[in-house]
């Protein structure tokens, strides 16, 4: 009888465990970036007014003969720093977004201080 009160209660532990990480699957979002017009020049005031969280993925599209993707960290976004980071270059990347700051320029020389990066911040 004891047992079986105990197997019960594993079932609802279980089942709860199924639901939470369900819900976390479920609520990870998919945005492409800057919307119709993809990565590009302006980007800077497309994540305004969006909550996005740890495991959202961003879409990067861009033509990839023109443009990359670099995740970079801080000092690298505000010095447009593109020697070291992760670069992207498919024209179509899908990046987790991490908690905290991310960062993302463009290495094409003048690109990132033309106005082609974005900092978001995940909660
Ligand atoms: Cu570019």
């Amino acid at each position: 009888m004891a047992q079986a009160r105990v197997s019960a209660r594993i079932n609802v532990m279980l089942l709860v465990f199924c639901v939470l990480i369900h819900y976390k699957i479920a609520s990870a979002t998919t945005y492409t970036v800057g919307d119709a017009a993809g990565w590009t020049f302006g980007i800077q005031s497309w994540p305004t007014g969006k909550q996005f969280h740890a495991g959202d993925i961003l879409v990067f599209k861009y033509n990839k003969n023109v443009h990359n993707v670099i995740v970079t960290d801080e000092n690298g976004f505000k010095a447009c720093n593109t020697a070291t980071g992760q670069k992207f270059i498919s024209g179509n990347d899908q990046i987790k977004l991490k908690k905290g700051q991310n960062y993302f320029i463009c290495s094409t020389p003048g690109h990132c201080a033309g106005g082609m990066k974005m900092a978001i911040s995940a909660a």
